[in-house]
C-alpha cells in the first residue's frame, strides 16, 4: 500500500514523526541516506528517492514509507547556505529535514533501532561509512550513486535499484529510476481531477492544479543539485546523457504549474543557488573545512578530505582574520593541523574548486601526513597521481611555499591541480589506493 500523496512539506512532517513513533514502538523502518559530506546531492537524491517511492506502490515492500535521512547532525545544516536557499523553494525550512538527530544516540543506537528493523537505502554513495555503517552495514538493500562501486552493496537488492554509474549528479539517476511512477502520480491526479469536473467556480480544489504545484516543488530541489553539479549543463567533464535527460524532464514539471514557471529561468536559479553555495564568508574557517567532508580508513590509516569552494588564499586570509598574533601561514597551517588532529586523521587533504580571474575552472590540492607509514602513502600518491591530475608545484600570488618534504616524520605538499575534470570522486580512490 502507498502512502498518501501529500506535499513534500507534510510529507517529511509525518515521515519525521513515523520516524521517531517507530524508533520507540520497536516497529521497521526503511532508511534513504546521503554521503556523509551531505552536500546538496545527497540531500536532494534522499528527499527525492524517498518521496517517490513512498507515494508509489511496491508490492513487497519492507515498509510502505520510505524515510530520506540528512547524514549530518540538525545543527550542522546552518553552515550548508544553499541548503536554506534550495528549501525555500519547496516550501520548506531545515527544520523539516530528518537529521542523524531524529535517529537514537549513537551509543544506544544498536539497542533503539535493532538493524533487523532496518531496510537502507543509499543515495549518493554505495558504502555506509563511520558508526552508521559498524551497525547496519548489513542492512543496506539498495542504492543508486555515481561513485566508484566499492562493492558493498549485494548484487542482488531485490525490488530496490543498485544503480551505480557514471553522472554528473547522483539526483539525476535518481530522476531517471523514478520518473516513470513519478509520471503515474501526476498523471492519476489529472485524472481525479477531471472526474470531479471541477472549474474555478466550483469551490473545490482542483487536484490537478494541487499535484502540479507539488510536482513543480520536488523537481526544483532535484533540479537544484543537477545545475550545481553540472554548471547548469555547461561543464563537458561532467555532463552524461542522465542529466540531459533529468533536466529536461524536471523542467517539464515545473514549467506544468503556473504558479511556479510564471518566473522560472534555469540560468537565474543557477546563478542564485549556486553564489548560496559560495557565500562561505561568514563561515569560520573550520566550519569551511567540515562543510563538505569525508573520512576513510584504510588499513591502520585514517584518511580525511575537505572540499572547499574558494581557493587557498582565502583559507590563508580567513585563518589570519582568526588568529592575529601569528603569521598568515602559521595560523593557516595551526587551523588545519588542528582539525586533522580533532578527527585522528593521518592524512589530511584540502581540495579548493575556484574561478580564476578570467573565467576559467581552478583546483588547487594539499597533502598533509602526520606519521612515517601516512608520509610515504603520500609520497606514493604524489608519484603515482602526478600525471593524471596534472598536478604542478603550487605558490601563492606572493611567492610563498605551503610545502614541507625534508622533514623525517611529516610531509607537507600543495599542488596546483591542472586536470581539473578530477573532482574528490577521482582523487581520493587515487589516495586511498596509496594507503593500501
Ligand atoms: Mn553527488
Amino acid at each position: 500500500m502507498a502512502v498518501p500523496r501529500n506535499s513534500i512539506r507534510s510529507f517529511l512532517v509525518n515521515a519525521k514523526s513515523a520516524l521517531h513513533t517507530a524508533i520507540q514502538k520497536s516497529q521497521k523502518v526503511t532508511l534513504v541516506i546521503g554521503n556523509e559530506s551531505a552536500d546538496l546531492d545527497s540531500l536532494t537524491s534522499s528527499l527525492l528517492y524517498a518521496y517517490i517511492r513512498s507515494s508509489t506502490p511496491t508490492p513487497n515492500a519492507f515498509t510502505p514509507l520510505y524515510i530520506p535521512v540528512t547524514n549530518i547532525p540538525a545543527a550542522d545544516v546552518d553552515i550548508r547556505p544553499e541548503f536554506l536557499k534550495v528549501l525555500s523553494h519547496a516550501n520548506l525550512e531545515s527544520q523539516h529535514l530528518i537529521t542523524l538527530d531524529d535517529l537514537p544516540d549513537l551509543s544506544s543506537i544498536g539497542s533503539q533501532l535493532p538493524p533487523y528493523n532496518t531496510k537502507w537505502v543509499l543515495v549518493d554513495h554505495n558504502a555506509l561509512q563511520g558508526a552508521l555503517g559498524s551497525i547496519y552495514s548489513g542492512r543496506v538493500q539498495g542504492a543508486i550513486d555515481h561513485h566508484e562501486d566499492e562493492g558493498k552493496v549485494p548484487r542482488d537488492t531485490g525490488d530496490e535499484p543498485r544503480m551505480i554509474t557514471k553522472a554528473g549528479s547522483c539526483t539525476s539517476l535518481v530522476t531517471e529510476y523514478c520518473a516513470k511512477p513519478w509520471d503515474g502520480l501526476s498523471s492519476s491526479a489529472q485524472s481525479s481531477g477531471a472526474a470531479h469536473g471541477q472549474d474555478d467556480a466550483s469551490g473545490v480544489v482542483d487536484d490537478s492544479a494541487v499535484s502540479a504545484l507539488w510536482d513543480a516543488q520536488i523537481a526544483k530541489l532535484a533540479l537544484a543539485s543537477i545545475v550545481v553539479d553540472t554548471a547548469n549543463l555547461q561543464s563537458k567533464d561532467k555532463v552524461t546523457d542522465h542529466d540531459e535527460y533529468a533536466v529536461k524532464y524536471l523542467e517539464a514539471k515545473i514549467m506544468a504549474a503556473p504558479q511556479v514557471s510564471r518566473d522560472f529561468d534555469r540560468g537565474k536559479f543557477y546563478k542564485e543557488i549556486n553564489a548560496a553555495k559560495k557565500d562561505i564568508g561568514s563561515l569560520p574557517l573550520r566550519d569551511i573545512l567540515r562543510k563538505d567532508y569525508k573520512q576513510w580508513t584504510e588499513g591502520k590509516l585514517d584518511l580525511g578530505v575537505s572540499s572547499v569552494v574558494r581557493p587557498i588564499e582565502f583559507l590563508l586570509e580567513k585563518a589570519k582574520e582568526e588568529t592575529q598574533d601569528k603569521s598568515m601561514q602559521e595560523a593557516f597551517l595551526a587551523a588545519i593541523e588542528h582539525f586533522a588532529q580533532e578527527r585522528n586523521l593521518q592524512i589530511y587533504g584540502i581540495m579548493t574548486i575556484s574561478t580564476s580571474a578570467s573565467g576559467d575552472f581552478q583546483r588547487e590540492l594539499l597533502v598533509w601526513s602526520f606519521t612515517p607509514e601516512a608520509k610515504q602513502a603520500a609520497q606514493k600518491f604524489s608519484e603515482n597521481a602526478a600525471q593524471e591530475l596534472g598536478l604542478e608545484d603550487w605558490h601563492s600570488s606572493d611567492g610563498t611555499s605551503l610545502d614541507d618534504v625534508e622533514r623525517d616524520e611529516k610531509w607537507r605538499k600543495a599542488w596546483w591541480q591542472r586536470k581539473v575534470q578530477h573532482s574528490r570522486k577521482r582523487v581520493a580512490p587515487l589516495l586511498r589506493q596509496a594507503m593500501s
